[in-house]
């Protein structure tokens, strides 16, 4: 580790704002690099308090509103919306707040791998997940990381000075919020997979909601657009240098699907000539067509690192896609029961509807400030009824009642551990044979469940409960 990087942090008083996931790898990494570390989390329970004592770093729970004194630096954790009032105080007396994504960018050696970069609405985590496993299957060290999981500061400091750089390429999933807190970081190569209305509860718009996910094109950056989202273009306009991708036939620059291949018009030796055929469409899985985006965006990123056309297939085979995510339960009575707890935000549950004939929809959760009419009209048509459920059910009963008025709508308004019982038994006595009963939420999960994960599992009980 080059020795400047080492001292620079050194006596340096940071106040880390948010003892989650983010915020402790923030504040160990600090703490090792000889800064003074307060760690500060609105939350004081006796499981974070254990998660919290970290060596070297003062921790102060139980008041997530005050600045402490003398602080030098903010770090935050992405969650931390910049209305908090210990983020409002630090930005009037001019103190520099900065995510921890931008922390890890600042603590890279000059041998620290490159980043590939991933955001968007939607697909995110998917993608990151698809380019790991290409990277790899051209024999290259790599990790997904970021908002997927592992914080990214935990990756690049993990390199300190003992022994060689585990990895020559990192696979990165940024979100909003991350970006939103960023301002230096320069991937080699980044996209933005697509806009679409969600956390404009967060970002206060959808213009400013966007224009933070257009961080990730850096100077230098190779931006990666989707030719087929307007959002993604107008992002892309202002990086230096960009290729796209598109579901339809690809022109030179592009990566694009000709019959029923993948290919490659943007990294060969002559583009206007010459195509790489990359992987069959059947190789996508699940498959649907975001997906099928989402497969030539981690594509794209693959090619710009170099990875050979094959191992961009190869990777491809050997992606598993997340449950959770159009996961198909079971069949009983030939109704099938699929799982899309992750669809939660309109963009998501409309491509999950988008693949299905007739549909018994179940929606409901947090909507985070989203509006549903636009997608209540574009499957309106399909909704054999629809079961409601949770916090904001209220919002998406009223759209179903201007756009498909015509729809049988089950309102469950339960909230204990038998409400999916309930909301899955309902749904099943709405389907007719052929239908498809459908979790796409729209909803963040937290009104009921400890994420969508929980949310999927206890659809996927609830339906190996149904008679038969
Ligand atoms: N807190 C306060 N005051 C506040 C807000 C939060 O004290 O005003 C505290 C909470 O009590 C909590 C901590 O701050 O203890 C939470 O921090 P956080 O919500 O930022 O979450 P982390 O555990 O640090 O996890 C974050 C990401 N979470 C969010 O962006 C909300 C994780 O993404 C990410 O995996 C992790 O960092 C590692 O990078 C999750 C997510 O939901 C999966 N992301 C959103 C999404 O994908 O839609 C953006």
């Amino acid at each position: 580790m080059d020795a400047e990087l080492m001292t620079a942090w050194k006596g340096l008083r940071v106040c880390v704002a948010g003892a989650g996931l983010s915020g402790r790898a923030a504040a160990r990494v600090l703490a090792a690099r000889g800064a003074d570390v307060t760690l500060v989390d609105a939350r004081d329970d006796e499981a974070l308090r254990a998660e919290a004592a970290l060596p070297g770093v003062t921790t102060r729970l139980g008041d997530g509103d005050t600045l402490p004194p003398e602080t030098d630096l903010v770090v935050t954790s992405p969650g931390w919306r910049p209305t908090a009032p210990l983020l409002e105080t630090a930005a009037k007396a001019g103190l520099e707040v900065i995510g921890e994504v931008e922390l890890a960018w600042r603590l890279r050696g000059p041998d620290a791998p490159p980043w590939l970069a991933v955001t968007g609405t939607d697909g995110k985590t998917t993608v990151v997940r698809m380019l790991a496993q290409m990277l790899e299957a051209a024999g290259h060290r790599t990790i997904a990381v970021g908002n997927v999981g592992t914080p990214i500061v935990e990756v690049v400091a993990g390199a300190d000075g003992a022994g060689p750089e585990p990895y020559d390429v990192l696979a990165v999933e940024l979100s909003s919020f991350q970006l939103h807190w960023s301002s230096s970081i320069r991937p080699l190569a980044a996209t933005v997979l697509n806009v679409a209305p969600d956390h404009i509860d967060w970002h206060g718009s959808l213009e400013e909601y966007a224009a933070a996910k257009g961080k990730i094109f850096g100077p230098g950056t190779l931006a990666v657009v989707n030719a087929d989202d307007e959002w993604s273009v107008r992002l892309g306009e202002r990086a230096e240098r960009s290729v796209g991708f598109t579901l339809g036939m690809p022109s030179p620059g592009r990566l694009g699907v000709v019959e029923d291949l993948l290919v490659d018009r943007a990294f060969t030796a002559d583009p206007v000539r010459e195509a790489a055929e990359l992987a069959e469409l059947s190789d996508v899985r699940p498959f649907a067509p975001h997906n099928v985006a989402n497969a030539l965006a981690a594509g794209a990123l693959a090619r710009a690192y170099g990875v050979p056309p094959e191992a961009v297939g190869e990777g491809l085979r050997r992606f598993r896609p997340d449950p959770h995510r159009i996961e198909h339960i079971a069949t009983v009575g030939d109704v099938d029961y699929v799982n899309d707890s992750k669809a939660t935000n309109p963009h998501a549950a409309a491509a999950s509807l988008a693949a299905f004939r007739s549909i018994v929809w179940i929606a409901g959760g947090l909507l985070k400030g989203a509006d549903v009419d636009e997608l209540v009209l574009s499957c309106a048509e399909r909704l054999r009824g629809v079961v409601l459920m949770g916090a904001e059910r209220g919002r998406i009963a009223e759209a179903l009642a201007r756009h498909a008025p015509d729809v049988p709508v089950v309102d469950v308004a339960d909230t204990d551990t038998g409400a999916m019982d309930r909301v899955v038994t309902e749904a099943a006595r709405l389907a007719r044979p052929g239908d498809t009963v459908l979790l796409a939420p729209v909803g963040a999960s937290f009104d009921m469940f400890a994420g969508y994960p929980a949310r999927g599992e206890a659809f996927a009980a609830s339906v190996r409960r149904l008679p038969g």
